[in-house]
């Protein structure tokens, strides 16, 4: 007795449960919320339904410390009644206006009932109960008030989907959260619980599809054995609304059909693939679609054939159609023996073929014209394809911010280029969008993500994917509280370091507009030396441009001209040195050292300045995270205390290694105040990472 007494109060805090810790509330609140959610009706005559109701009870027990009472149909006083018209006769009459918000949508409205308050969670499907109910245990985890409560949600993009870089063999690309959670050893067969608690997360902030391999695709993921393996996954997803999906090879005909071509003209291909197709709905019959990543960094594609990327996407779209599935295209795409400014390539590539995709066909563009660097201009392809869905690829994992030891929230990098505008004052790339695809964080680790602070933006992925509108601090701020504790003086230093981190990153890595300054290959620390090797755009000072006179990346009509891919009016924004938003500079202009910054100060100074204001703004996120002590647990603070301490040694290191690289350049003295890098530049051009992680086996 007294140990079961204990594990309610000594939890395990290891980061397991994310963001559904569901740990006692205070007393008084609990209590509050217990008398009004004492007596509920749900029903259970569905999968969906059954994984509502469990988390339903699941929650209510951890919140508020007592279970309450659950009925199926009807009790004599509910107090809490979840479902839809179909499932629930207290529901019913409400079908009008549930049908308003389409499949997804929910509605929360707290009402009377005989004349007793009742709270509803009432949706058209049983996917929008589970959701809402998610939303409700959100509400109590963060402390809100019930009265009057009336909420109504639809989710403003269709397609909210992880992509796993996840390979056959386990590891994960660009991952840091450990192996893979896919078993395909021990599947089918053995379903790890920890993929129901997977897909219990993604549904409790929307997330409605995953991609479970890597877009440097193996055929093999297409053999019947694995189709098996993924079928089971889907099997497992479904209750929680998540469709499964696949990335495919597009020479996969040739791999695994024994065919000679994978040409998308030979009948022989299209028809390997409806078999493919045919084969794969046969197993799971909502499966997704495909994922290609198709002529880039040495990917087969249709280009091998002399045919275009709209007939090799068609090719596959053909296939899904007749069941309803839908092909997510890869943009992605520059090629070495092209010479043209990679940042213009893509848009080169696929502007043009606007109209020429089957409707199944939607193309996923990366938020930047370049790779999910610390800071870019949203991606030109947004609003320019008008009559192309598209979805925006960003990436949850940090392969170039620092990977999970850094703590950066990437909501506010999300919320800036989703509110940006595309042209005029109205369009925005948030409005150009049919889904939102992450590159996800997500492993074998036991936080999975990699570290206590990840998996918030996992987090903010999925409630942005959901409604890009929603504020950013907002997320953070009930991600904090479900994680840490809703007590303020929690949530508000937390949700403090959280915005800061990413301006913190920018600075200690690439201020003003700079990128792509990683060491080449892991892209794990400072490399603005990095010069030679296979191809020009895999180098760093392709990108910096830095000499003795300025730095920067003119891409201007006087230089690459990739601003002229842009609508007239950002066009002329960012190709005006006078105009062009500072924290963007030396992405489009080649700016000499001497420069006035807005500051005041000289290009040199501001830059040098930049770089040490990132390792402060760290120094400032350890003394809040200091002050947390005894707010959070011991086993998780104890964890990003020393995280931070090696992010702290980092930023260090990226500022040192880049003020020395970028003083052998320019040849000008340290502003006054700054010290000197504490090794000469040839000392951080020595150091060597044959083992980062996220790059080899
Ligand atoms: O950012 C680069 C990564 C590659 C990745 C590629 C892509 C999956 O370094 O690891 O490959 O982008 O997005 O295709």
């Amino acid at each position: 007795m007294a140990l079961l007494a204990c594990t309610g109060t000594v939890r395990a805090e290891d980061g397991y449960a994310l963001w559904m810790r569901y740990a006692p509330l205070e007393p008084a609140l609990a209590a509050d919320y217990h008398t009004r959610l004492a007596e509920v009706v749900a029903p259970d005559q569905t999968p969906i339904q059954h994984a509502a109701r469990e988390e339903l009870e699941r929650g209510l027990t951890g919140l508020t410390g007592s279970a309450p009472r659950m009925h199926v149909a009807p009790a004599i006083n509910p107090s809490l009644v979840i479902g839809t018209p179909q499932s629930s006769t207290l529901i019913a009459p409400l079908r009008q206006e549930l049908d308003a918000l389409g499949d997804e949508g929910y509605l929360l409205r707290q009402t009377r009932i005989d004349g007793r308050d009742v709270l509803l969670v009432a949706a058209p499907r049983d996917i929008g109960v589970l959701y809402g109910v998610f939303h409700l245990l959100r509400l109590l985890q963060t402390g809100a008030s019930l009265d009057a409560l009336e909420v109504r949600e639809s989710p403003r993009m269709r397609l909210r989907v992880l992509n796993h870089w996840d390979n056959l063999d386990g590891y994960v690309e660009r991952g840091y959260a450990g192996r893979s959670l896919w078993d395909w050893q021990t599947l089918p067969e053995w379903r790890n619980p920890r993929y129901t608690d997977y897909a219990r997360a993604n549904a409790s902030v929307g997330i409605n599809g995953t991609v479970l391999n890597n877009v440097n695709a193996n055929a093999q993921s297409l053999a019947p054995d694995y189709l098996a393996k993924a079928a089971t996954l889907a099997d497992t997803f479904r209750p929680y609304g998540i469709r499964v999906y696949l990335s495919v090879r597009f020479s996969a005909p040739i791999e695994l059909g024994g065919l000679k071509t994978a040409d998308p003209r030979d009948p022989e291909v299209q028809r390997w693939w409806q078999h493919k197709a045919d084969e794969i709905y046969a197993r799971i019959p909502d499966f997704g679609g495909f994922l290609v990543k198709a002529n880039s960094e040495g990917q087969p594609g249709p280009q091998d054939y002399g045919r275009s990327h709209a007939e090799g996407a068609n090719l596959l779209a053909d296939a899904l159609a007749p069941h309803g599935g839908v092909v997510m295209w890869r943009a992605f795409v520059y090629a070495h023996d092209v010479p043209a400014d990679r940042a213009t390539q893509a848009y080169t590539e696929f502007a043009g073929l606007d109209g020429a995709f089957r409707p199944n066909v939607i193309l996923q563009v990366k938020n930047g014209p370049i790779d999910f660097q610390p800071r870019e201009p949203f991606h030109p392809l947004f609003g320019a394809m008008p009559r192309t869905p598209l979805v925006m690829e960003v990436q949850i994992t940090k392969e170039y911010l620092g990977f999970a030891t850094h703590l950066v929230y990437l909501g506010p990098l999300y919320e800036e280029v989703l509110q940006s505008h595309t042209r005029g004052q109205s369009a925005t790339v948030a409005q150009a969008l049919t889904g939102m695809a992450g590159v996800a964080n997500i492993g074998m680790d036991r936080t999975w993500s990699g570290s206590h602070f990840d998996p918030a933006n996992w987090y903010a992925f999925g409630r942005l994917a959901w409604n890009p509108q929603q504020s950013v601090r907002a997320i953070a701020a009930d991600w904090a509280a479900m994680t840490f504790s809703p007590d303020p003086a929690v949530v508000q230093p937390i949700v403090g370091m959280m915005m800061g981190s990413r301006e913190a990153a920018v600075n200690y890595m690439t201020p003003l507009g700079l990128h792509h300054l990683m060491a080449r290959g892991h892209h794990y620390g400072p490399g603005p030396w990095v010069d030679g090797g296979p191809r020009a755009d895999w180098t760093s000072v392709y990108y910096h441009r830095a000499d003795r006179d300025g730095i920067g990346f003119d891409r201007t009509a006087r230089g690459s001209y990739a601003v002229g891919q842009y609508a007239p009016d950002v066009a002329a924004r960012y190709g005006d040195l006078a105009r062009v938003p500072e924290p963007l500079l030396l992405w489009f202009h080649h700016v000499p050292w001497e420069h006035r910054m807005a500051s005041g100060r000289s290009l040199w100074d501001e830059l040098v300045g930049r770089y040490s204001q990132g390792v402060r703004q760290v120094q400032d996120m350890q003394a809040t995270w200091a002050s947390l002590g005894g707010r959070v647990d011991p086993q998780r603070h104890a964890q990003v205390t020393a995280f931070l301490r090696i992010q702290l040694r980092e930023a260090q290191w990226w500022r040192d290694a880049s003020v020395a690289y970028f003083q052998s350049v320019s040849g000008r003295p340290l502003p006054a105040g700054e010290s000197a890098p504490p090794h000469p530049l040839g000392w951080y051009e020595r150091l060597q990472f044959p083992s980062a992680p996220g790059d080899g086996r």
